[in-house]
């Protein structure tokens, strides 16, 4: 038969629908043989130094072929793992696109220049961004599904909506669309994997996982990973689950497999977990040489199994194509290889002065003083029955409380989950209970009034949390999730950092993940002691693409979690436990639409001598150390509430430190490395000329904080602490 190639996919192939046409085998074997060649092709560029990196698909090629015809681009959802060229190539992304990511072109379409080869992303195809973390994205692909069903539910949450976030993000969704999620077998190790089985089971959520089982990850052979060296045996209890195992090598299995465990997806019964035992011909990647530690006779073994060589063999001998008629499409399949890659090689690079681009979103700027209102406008004035909304001063944690409830009550693309964070899981027990929502009850009510599909408890794991947030927030909604001490927020650390805050810069604004992360934190708590008082905010003011707030007093706090939640970016939100109901800072209910800008410090006593920079817990122990300084010192403190950490006020400060002089920055964490060492640098590097005095810091010892309140007492910053420096400091 003559040689028919397209760039045109093969219908859906189900998993009854009958044998294969020629058609559809011969476009497997061309898309499989695609990729193969594009990685061939790489190789040579890599060795001629014209790419700097690459990782191939090679042995991969039918598992991913199987996937990705399987499914349907800009339909279904795709959260894909480094070695996945064949599934790209199946799903419409072509071999230009791929060599313009290898040689970082400016016009590379995944990245523009900032990703490695093979980090796909493809908005139109529905390719989300892929990071090097292994396993990260098993979660995005959890919260993507749910977020899915949400909105085949809540069809009004995807509207437009001008004047936040909403205006800049395009929902579209499926009633049975399904994500796809790969992992190599080795990334099953990570405590990721089990959290997102875990919800996928237990939500019965439409993912299917795809475990491409080459039996190595980089050098460690899979019995080192995964106990009985077989992930299918351990993983088979989960309930909901569509499982199957197959030869990862046979690219009609795998196309059928895939069927299958779509139309369960698609169904609604629940995730499926396709394992499919492939090879890996070519080490892991150029940076590795797998003579060193696989034996001649595995290498052999395993290039027995070649799927290209098996698919090439079926069709000679089904009579599908001659050999005259492989070679002809191997050969025009070379042709359209090269000219893909001189193409690429030809392309702009990109401009230096394109770094800072896609840092933060371009569409909703935070700082902008046009956001800012009048809390007096929405407040109900004070007389009102006791209880109402605005009758009387309302704690941080009230005022929190009532800006969730409100922005959930305007905004139905809002969801809020965490540990906790319900008013009861099982919901008949409402009828007679008050509900839990949240240890420290901020989110008290919100289950009750807007119902357990927008507010749910997760799984006591902080990854999920954070990892599934992303997955719901880079398709449009805003989920509000919390962790529920700082103290444990380090298991979603990694989700934070290198996927949470850089889904936006790695993508080049394609995709972005603008969730609030809402974070009790702070000691002062008299017993909080190591694991309930840690502080560590500099951690994440280090880290790019992320907004961090921290606000001292109840309508600050109300103001810029309306602003969290409005804007474009991914938020940490951290919310002192010590202010939660002090009588310090409480407010009126300012009303439904008070905000208040990033950015934005607050003159809290107004000075002439010395400036105090602080935030947070620090704000009313700075009030005292300086009306104390004042009364029996004479000495006149501006005290400087920043509000926010990331952006921050630098032109307030340099202001103040223009008229005293002199300035001190303090703050709860620890002293050495903390967010002050940066203030001050800067004022040091920035207003040298306008100083009378060396910049003072005040912080924590460099010290964990101790149970014993005598310990606890030495170990945080006090007023005498801060009265004692600002002494110092005017004496010097
Ligand atoms: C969280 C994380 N840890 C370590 C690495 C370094 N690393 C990259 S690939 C890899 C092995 C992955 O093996 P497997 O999951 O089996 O996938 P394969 O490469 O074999 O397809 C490792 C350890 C990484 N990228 N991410
Ligand atoms: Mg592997």
């Amino acid at each position: 038969m003559g040689i028919a190639v397209s760039t045109a996919r093969v219908p859906v192939t189900q998993p009854d629908s009958g044998p294969l046409t020629p058609q559809q085998l011969i476009e497997i074997y061309r898309l499989m043989f695609l990729s193969r060649r594009i990685d061939d092709r790489e190789i040579l560029l890599k060795r001629q130094q014209k790419i700097f990196f690459q990782v191939s698909c090679a042995g991969h090629e039918a598992v991913q072929v199987g996937a990705g015809l399987a499914l349907r681009p800009g339909y279904d959802w795709f959260f894909p793992y480094y070695r996945d060229r064949a599934l790209c190539l199946a799903l419409g992304v072509t071999p230009e696109e791929m060599f313009l990511q290898a040689v970082g072109a400016a016009t590379d379409p995944a990245s523009a220049g900032r990703q490695m080869p093979n980090h796909w992303s493809n908005r139109s195809l529905h390719i989300v961004s892929t990071s090097s973390s292994t396993t990260t994205q098993v979660l995005h692909a959890v919260g993507c599904a749910e977020a899915g069903l949400y909105l085949s539910r809540t069809p009004e949450a995807a509207a437009k909506s001008s004047g936040d976030y909403r205006a800049f993000h395009d929902i579209d969704f499926n009633r049975d669309e399904v994500a796809l999620t790969c992992v190599g077998e080795g990334s099953t190790s990570q405590g990721e994997f089990w959290e997102a089985l875990n919800t996928a089971s237990n939500r019965k959520l439409p993912v299917i996982f795809c475990i491409e089982d080459n039996g190595y990850a980089i050098s460690v052979p899979v019995e080192v990973n995964t106990p009985g060296g077989n992930i299918s045996k351990l993983v088979a209890s989960f309930p909901n689950f569509y499982f199957a195992e197959i030869d990862g090598t046979d690219a009609e299995a795998c196309l059928r497999a895939f069927g299958a465990a779509a139309e369960h997806c698609r169904a609604g019964l629940g995730p499926a977990f396709v394992h499919g035992h492939c090879i890996r011909p070519y080490s892991h990647s150029l940076s590795d040489d797998d003579k060193l530690y696989r034996s001649a006779a595995e290498r052999e073994s395993d290039a027995m199994r070649d799927p290209i060589a098996k698919m090439q063999m079926r069709l000679l001998r089904e009579g599908i194509l001659s050999a005259d008629e492989i070679n002809a499409l191997e050969q025009q399949i070379d042709r359209e290889v090269a000219e893909a890659a001189d193409r690429a090689l030809a392309a702009p690079l990109p401009e230096v002065a394109s770094i800072p681009r896609q840092v933060y979103s371009e569409d909703f700027d935070p700082t902008s003083a046009s956001i800012a209102t009048d809390p007096a406008k929405g407040a109900t004035p004070p007389g009102k029955a006791a209880g109402a909304k605005g009758s009387a001063p309302r704690t941080m944690a009230d005022l929190i409380n009532a800006c969730l409830h409100d922005e959930m009550r305007r905004d139905p693309r809002i969801v809020v989950f965490g540990e906790d964070v319900a008013d009861a899981s099982r919901e008949g027990a409402l009828a007679e209970v008050k509900g839990k929502g949240g240890v420290f009850k901020l989110t008290a009510g919100l289950q009750t009034a807007f119902g357990s599909e927008r507010v749910f408890n997760s799984p006591l794991a902080e990854a999920n949390i954070v990892g599934r947030a992303v997955g719901y927030a880079l398709r449009g909604m805003k989920p509000i999730v919390e962790i529920q001490f700082f103290d444990y927020i380090w298991p979603a650390m990694h989700q934070i950092h290198n996927e949470l805050s850089l889904m936006r810069w790695r993508s080049n604004g394609a995709w972005a993940s603008p969730a609030v992360v809402r974070v009790p934190i702070g000691g002062y708590l008299t017993g909080g002691a190591i694991y309930h008082s840690q502080s560590g905010e500099s951690l994440f003011t280090h880290i790019p693409g992320l907004r961090v707030v921290f606000p001292s007093n109840a309508l600050d706090a109300n103001g810029l979690l309306r602003t969290a939640i409005r804007c474009d970016d991914p938020v940490l939100f951290f919310e002192h436990k010590r202010l939660y109901r002090e009588s310090y800072g409480r407010a009126l209910y300012p009303g439904p639409d008070f905000a208040i800008p990033f950015g934005k410090a607050k003159i809290v006593r107004p000075g002439t001598e010395i400036t105090l920079v602080t935030y947070g817990a620090v704000v009313p122990r700075a009030l005292q150390a300086a009306e104390k300084a004042k009364r029996e010192h004479n000495i006149d403190v501006e005290i400087l509430d920043l509000r926010t950490l990331n952006p921050y006020d630098w032109e307030a400060i340099a202001t103040s430190v223009r008229k005293t002089s002199r300035v001190i920055v303090a703050h709860e964490d620890m002293l050495s490395w903390g967010y002050g060492a940066e203030i001050a640098a800067r004022i040091a590097e920035e207003l040298f000329d306008d100083l009378d005095a060396p910049v003072r810091r005040v912080g924590a010892m460099d010290t964990f904080v101790a149970y014993q309140p005598v310990l606890e007492d030495a170990i945080l910053p006090q007023p005498e602490t801060i009265l004692k420096a600002i002494r110092d400091l005017r004496a010097y």
